[in-house]
């Protein structure tokens, strides 16, 4: 199967597996394991903050920055296609008692002006905004790169307010990546920031929440309340290592084979892209082809070929590390053949 679902596909690679081997472990939850608080260490590091945390997954490093920043009964501004609106199981009223303030961006920037309007002022009518939300790239908007123009005006306006902005940067590398800029650059608009090691970086398992000190505390205290305090995760750890020292340039072979699907199914009649992709991520619409989502997914993995439905009439393809060229070129020959 040439599996284009999504870059959490990664298989580990033979250095991660290695590392995962060979790491040296202790109880993190005591701050004992020496591969973790290295990971941590350096993740901070990198993304120039001064504190980090290992996490589970992307969802939790997302869940905890809120829990981390608001009350219950506190408004969180979020981009309506976000996958912390989108697709979280509404974590974010479920776990931090928060409602959302949506504001509908494009490919994924929301409008400084929009933002700004949807700060809530002091009234006793309304709740508090306590945290804007970010996605860089955005996933729904087919892996788009929010600009570092549109971060700096909303960081700017949000510390006018005093309101802290997190990331979710699931894919912030991605973005680093393909628009040849430092991963500060973009951290240096942000108060906290989530990355993912297991996407298209590889690893197995695990996130990055990185921010202050004082709310890396707060999280490492919500994480533990959430079942997430995971002992000797070192072994995990060592393979996010591994992802932040050596997997992050090599992302742009992923950009590389997106813009060649791209291209390709640009001449397929009947198929049409819904976004030109900036990284690894292809949504097609399929509109066209007169065939339900299913029915195309179902004709696709006859042949061979896995993606997932994204909305109506809509499928995304994501490219990583573990589909060759040789890969894309045959899910090209495949999508010719069944339109
Ligand atoms: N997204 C998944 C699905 O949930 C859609 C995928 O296959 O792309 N932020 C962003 C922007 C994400 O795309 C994802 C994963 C997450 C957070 C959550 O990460 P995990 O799966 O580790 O909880």
């Amino acid at each position: 199967m040439i599996d284009l679902r999504s870059d959490t596909l990664t298989q580990p690679t033979k250095k991660m597996r290695e590392a995962i081997f060979e790491a040296t472990v202790g109880d993190d939850v005591y701050g004992e394991d020496p591969t973790i608080n290295r990971l941590e260490e350096l993740a901070a590091e990198m993304l120039g903050k001064e504190a980090a945390l290992f996490v589970t997954s992307g969802t939790q490093g997302n869940q905890l920055a809120v829990l981390s920043y608001c009350s219950p009964g506190d408004e969180i501004i979020v981009e309506s296609e976000s996958h912390i609106f989108f697709y979280e199981g509404g974590a974010i009223s479920a776990l931090a008692g928060v409602q959302p303030r949506v504001v509908r961006g494009i490919k994924g920037e929301m409008n400084p002006i929009d933002v700004r309007n949807a700060i809530r002022s002091q009234d006793i009518h309304f709740p508090d905004t306590s945290l804007i939300c970010l996605e860089n790239t955005h996933n729904r908007s087919g892996g788009s790169i929010v600009s570092l123009n549109n971060m700096e005006a909303i960081y700017q306006l949000a510390q006018t307010s005093s309101i802290p902005v997190h990331i979710d940067g699931a894919r912030l590398f991605n973005a680093v990546v393909a628009s040849n800029k430092k991963v500060k650059d973009y951290t240096q608009f942000c108060d906290s920031v989530q990355i993912c090691l297991s996407k298209g970086l590889g690893s197995p398992v695990g996130s990055i929440l990185a921010g202050k000190k004082e709310v890396i505390q707060k999280a490492r205290k919500w994480r533990k309340r959430l079942g997430g305090g995971m002992r000797q995760a070192g072994f995990l750890a060592a393979s996010g290592i591994v992802s932040l020292t050596e997997m992050v340039e090599r992302l742009s072979e992923d950009h590389e084979k997106a813009r060649r699907l791209a291209d390709a199914i640009e001449d397929i009649s009947g198929l049409t892209l819904v976004n030109q992709p900036e990284t690894n991520i292809v949504i097609v619409n399929i509109e066209q082809t007169y065939k339900t989502n299913d029915e195309f997914l179902d004709l696709l993995k006859k042949e061979g070929i896995l993606a997932v439905s994204f909305g109506e009439g809509q499928i995304r393809l994501t490219t990583h590390y573990d589909v060759s060229s040789n890969d894309i070129e045959q899910a090209i020959q495949v999508l010719k053949r069944i339109i």
